[in-house]
């Protein structure tokens, strides 16, 4: 899976340079190239790597290590920075009266994860009303009731109605008085241009403030077209996560960003009603990147170099 790839070329690039005897520019200009192949692959914006790469090659250039860093590490946190910087590119859900409309392919975890951000919020002291817009799969409504009762959530919903966006249009009526409103929208198993349709009806009536992607962490070289085709319809505003409590990890979320420009707000982190953590950029690319190797790699790059060299070594390089 390209996804995983992307995982497995970050690897590839700290590795190359914890072997290299040296760090000079052809070193630096070779694993920029070796980032930007990595990343185009992954799907990520032509130019959002452009300028990624020279930032690492200006960086590497001008900053000197801090005291007792060797070159290797200091180029390797560099690197992992500016790939931090790359899915940090925003605030996390106000803590305001809104509408929040999520969307998603089927099975995504758009349900679950509406019931977990109306606990999020009633934790925050807001009222919170949800809205079961999802009129394509029969149980939809009795498994967001089931959700909303546990939270001690109002759910209103229109048993039989086909109607999505009149559904909606009633439901925001009868939440008038409720700070939060979520809605829950059905899925398909591919973009289908009746979804598409639909979604952006619902989004017409309800002009949610947040547009959230709900994105199963598995989901890989998909995730871009996914994302753009959401995000040309309601204009997504910013990504969930889902079932990061599994294997994958997430770097399709890579490209959804860089196709909505929208920020990660949240991750899924189980199938419990408690298993939503803010978005944490250090952690998430800490297990891209694969636990542990980050600071492993230092430790072997530190003992290679010594320390009067490293910032005059450096210097010669880009
Ligand atoms: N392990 C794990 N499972 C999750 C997570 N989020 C959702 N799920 C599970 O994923 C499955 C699908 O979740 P739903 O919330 O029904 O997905 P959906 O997007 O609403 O699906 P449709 O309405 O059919 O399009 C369920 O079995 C959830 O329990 C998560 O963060 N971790
Ligand atoms: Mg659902």
């Amino acid at each position: 899976m390209v996804m995983e790839g992307l995982g497995k070329s970050l690897r590839g690039i700290l590795g190359r340079i914890g072997n290299a005897s040296s760090v000079d520019d052809d070193l630096i200009n070779d694993i920029c190239k070796d980032l930007q192949r990595a990343l185009l692959e992954a799907d990520v914006n032509v130019k959002l790597v452009l300028d990624l790469t020279n930032r690492v090659k200006d960086r590497a250039k001008n900053e000197p290590p801090a005291a007792g860093k060797s070159m290797k590490d200091h180029i390797s946190q560099i690197i992992y920075d500016e790939m931090v910087g790359l899915v940090n590119n925003g605030e996390g859900i106000q803590l305001k009266p809104q509408t929040i409309m999520m969307v998603g392919l089927y099975g995504q975890g758009k349900t679950t994860t509406t019931g977990k951000l109306a606990l999020y919020f009633t934790k925050k002291n807001f009222s919170v009303g949800l809205i079961g817009a999802d009129v394509y799969r029969p149980a939809a409504l009795d498994q967001l009731k089931q959700l909303g009762e546990k939270v001690n959530v109002e759910v209103y919903g229109e048993p039989g109605e086909t109607d999505a966006a009149a559904i909606v249009k009633r439901g925001k009526e009868h939440f008038k008085d409720k700070k939060i409103i979520i809605i829950d929208t059905s899925g398909r198993h591919a973009l289908e241009d009746d979804l598409i349709d639909e979604i952006k009806r619902i989004a017409e009536v309800a002009q949610p403030e947040e547009r959230i992607l709900v994105l199963d962490s598995q989901v890989g070289q998909q995730a871009g077209p996914q994302a753009e085709a959401f995000h040309n319809a309601v204009g997504v505003t910013g990504v969930i996560l889902t079932k990061m409590d599994g294997t994958a990890k997430g770097g399709g979320a890579l490209s959804a960003i860089s196709k909505t420009n929208a920020r990660i707000v949240f991750i899924g982190t189980g199938e419990h009603i408690r298993d939503l953590e803010p978005f944490d950029g250090r952690k998430f690319m800490s297990r891209l990147f694969g636990k542990g190797d980050l600071s492993a790699l230092m430790e072997i790059a530190s003992q290679e170099i010594g320390a009067d060299d490293r910032w005059r070594r450096s210097r010669r390089t880009c």
